[in-house]
């Protein structure tokens, strides 16, 4: 039996697994014992990573849509008629009707080949799921730091004094990395975990703080405040390595301990303590979607400036982003619409990029996915590759709408998922186990992944297939995925230094390249080698009941893929609701209630939990229906859905109403 060394298809971690193959077909998967990150671990999704490639229902053959009904057609039928029609459409309403969005599940050869592709038909609408989940984050370090990724390692989380988790559960969504989190509590690390829902990491924090959700901003600077008038800051750090103090603390200076305990709900000596452990050198500032999807980029800035006063970035500490999907990193580094993939989109850059691709892309910045989908514009077609907008964009009615009216709905995925149901044409992917490739995960190391088996009937690598559209196009794309690396080295600076030898070797090794541990021992990389503290205002929040929606361990984003794992299946989230709320509103453990928000309304069965805080309810994320009810406000900068701050009614809702028993 042959063994290929791979890493888990799901999470950001980028665990390694090693996949024993007979007769092309993966037989078991054992966690690689030495790997660099997971050292022998796995959770029950990477455990079980290969099922979903064997699931009955993988798509094998390219599908046309003809009266309703899902035809199979040829390949080379599909690709003729998809750029014919993208052809035409370009001709009727310019290069800017047409859009290429997704790839976080894929390789950084293929989402480097799409956004290529879209700048060849002269398009920057270009994006990533990057933008739905650390979209503020990468905004928020590129201009405070310099570099829009984690400046430290994972490895380093048991070497530190404290560690901050802020709107993020390891147990549930970066599982393997709780054995850091334990290794750390062992060596007297302490952790300080900021969520307003009791998570099953906040159970073995030493310092849990349950703030209001959306009120994390006000708590960053009530404790910059804090910091500075108790003398707790690092003023030489800030001296010689940081701009922007003066305003910074006259912004915070109404942050008082009254008034931010008032805000956030926080007693002010939970606020202190906060303070005291950060003001530890040899701290994390780790965080997820808790600020992202709440605050926005300000959230992220506020969180940034306590790392900054502290002197914890470079040699003391880092800042630590817990990524999403296996590729989310490398997506967001390379596919955005308003930055090229060699720095800022500019006439220089694409001047450069075109004397490696031969053709110079188009200047002017294209649109985000969420504004392409929730917003009024001219989009006219397209393609999906690797993404499930229709389940997880926020406000599903209109979403569903946006791309019934499309011309031409392309996409490229292993199965039938909603979006797919729409499209005209639905091309079959290889998966993971099925090709090979590099993806970069949430703390910046690249790894490649071996092929270790074919894909079903006729489904194709997604690089061969956009190699396919280009070619049709008249361009010449190279599609070997060792290739593409060279030429992502040499168009992405960020990329540049790596070597195709190393990458594949961190699929095995169990050590951490030096280079990779730690950004900004000396400088950061911002236009004057400083740090920047960017002071920003808490808004106002409202006091009415707010949607969280959250991850749960055994599923993974829209169910699509975890939800083909046996015994994974998919099922309906409940509402979870404070035991306070369900005496006030007078409803009972498992009681029907509707769930109505501004943009949609639906019923879901009641839990009752300790876990949630009163004022907010709580769901799974991965349930098909929550999204008819989260609304699609945008953050203002980064334009990411404000998935966790959903205001709603619930109303109880008689049995007879829903015809039950
Ligand atoms: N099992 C599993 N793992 C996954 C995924 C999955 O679907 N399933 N998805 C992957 C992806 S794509 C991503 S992006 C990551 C996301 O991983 P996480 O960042 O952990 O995502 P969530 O569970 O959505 O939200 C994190 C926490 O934010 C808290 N929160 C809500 N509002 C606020 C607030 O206002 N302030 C603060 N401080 N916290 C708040 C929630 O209570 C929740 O515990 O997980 C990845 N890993
Ligand atoms: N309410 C709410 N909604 C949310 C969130 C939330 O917290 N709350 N979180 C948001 C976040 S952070 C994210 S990242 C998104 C995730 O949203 P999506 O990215 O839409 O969700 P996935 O289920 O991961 O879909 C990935 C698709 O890629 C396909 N796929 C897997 N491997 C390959 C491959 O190699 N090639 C191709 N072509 N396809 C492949 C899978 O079959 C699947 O259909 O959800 C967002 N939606
Ligand atoms: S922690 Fe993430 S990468 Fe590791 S096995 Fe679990 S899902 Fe896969
Ligand atoms: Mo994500």
């Amino acid at each position: 039996m042959e063994v290929v060394k791979s890493i888990c298809p799901f999470c950001g971690v980028g665990c390694g697994v090693d996949l024993y193959v007979d007769r092309s077909t993966v037989v078991r998967l054992s966690p690689a014992g030495d790997h660099v990150v997971s050292k022998g671990h796995l959770c029950g999704k990477g455990t079980l990573a290969y099922e979903p490639a064997y699931s009955w229902d993988r798509l094998a053959y390219p599908l046309k849509k003809v009266k309703e009904e899902h035809i199979r057609i040829s390949w080379d039928m599909a690709i003729k008629e998809i750029v014919a029609k993208l052809k035409e459409i370009i001709q009727n309403y310019g290069s800017e009707a047409v859009a290429f969005y997704g790839g976080c599940q894929n390789t950084l050869e293929e989402v480097y080949l799409m956004q290529k592709l879209a700048r060849a038909l002269g398009t920057n609408n270009v994006d990533s799921c990057a933008r739905v989940c650390h979209e503020p984050s990468a905004t928020a370090l590129k201009e405070m730091v310099g570099i829009g990724a984690s400046s430290i390692s994972v490895e380093m989380i048991p070497k530190m004094n404290t560690v901050v988790i802020a709107g993020e559960s390891v147990t549930e969504s970066h599982p393997v990395l709780s054995h850091y989190l334990t290794e750390a509590k062992k060596n007297g690390t302490k952790l300080v975990v900021i969520d307003p829902r009791i998570t099953g990491t906040a159970k073995f924090a030493d310092l849990h703080i349950r703030l209001r959700p959306g009120t994390d901003i006000a708590l960053f600077n009530g404790v910059g405040n804090y910091l500075i008038e108790n003398s707790l800051i690092d003023k030489e750090f800030i001296k010689e390595r940081v701009t922007g103090f003066e305003e910074y603390v006259k912004g915070v200076s109404k942050y008082t301990l009254e008034f931010t305990e008032k805000v956030t709900g926080v007693v002010r000596g939970d606020i202190q303590r906060f303070a005291q452990l950060i003001a530890l050198k040899e701290t994390i500032f780790s965080w997820g979607l808790g600020l992202t999807q709440s605050s926005g980029v300000n959230g992220v800035r506020a969180y940034i400036n306590l790392a900054l006063l502290t002197g914890n970035v470079g040699k003391r500490g880092g800042l630590l982003v817990f990524r999403g999907q296996t590729n989310v990193q490398g997506s967001g580094d390379l596919v955005k619409p308003n930055v090229f993939p060699n720095g800022p989109m500019n006439d220089e850059n694409a001047e450069r990029l075109a004397r490696i691709w031969n053709f110079k892309p188009p200047v002017k910045p294209g649109l985000p996915v969420t504004e392409a989908l929730l917003r009024d514009n001219d989009v006219k077609a397209i393609v999906f590759m690797g993404y499930n907008p229709v389940a997880s964009m926020p406000n599903r009615t209109k979403v569903e709408k946006r791309l019934r009216n499309l011309d031409l709905l392309v996409v490229i995925d292993a199965f039938m998922t909603d979006t797919a149901r729409l499209a005209d044409y639905v091309l079959p992917a290889a998966v993971w186990a099925e090709k090979e490739g590099s993806v970069s995960s949430l703390d910046r190391i690249v790894k490649w992944r071996f092929k270790a088996t074919d894909p079903p009937g006729e489904a194709k690598p997604d690089h061969e297939i956009l190699r396919k559209i280009a070619e049709e196009f008249g361009y010449v794309f190279v599609d070997d995925p060792k290739e593409i690396f060279e030429e992502i080295k040499r168009t992405v600076p960020v990329y540049s230094n790596l070597t195709l030898d190393e990458v594949m070797d961190y699929s095995t090794n169990s050590r951490y390249p030096s280079h990779e541990i730690t950004l900004y021992d000396e400088k950061f990389y911002t236009e004057s080698g400083k740090g920047k503290l960017i002071f920003v205002q808490q808004p106002e929040v409202k006091k009415e009941m707010t949607l969280i929606t959250v991850r749960n361990v055994t599923r993974y984003n829209t169910d699509v893929v975890s939800g083909r794992i046996p015994g994974f299946g998919k099922y309906e989230s409940p509402i979870y609701l404070s035991p306070d709320d369900a005496v006030e509103l007078e409803i009972g453990d498992n009681e029907e209630v509707m769930v109505a928000s501004d943009c949609g309304k639906m019923s879901f069965r009641v839990k009752i939990s300790r876990e949630v805080q009163k004022g907010t309810a709580v769901m799974y994320m991965h349930d098909f229906k929550v999204n008819y009810v989260v609304c699609d406000e945008l953050d203002e900068i980064t334009k990411i859905p404000k998935y966790k701050q959903t205001k709603i009614k619930i109303v109880k809702l008689n049995r007879n109403d829903i015809g039950g028993p």
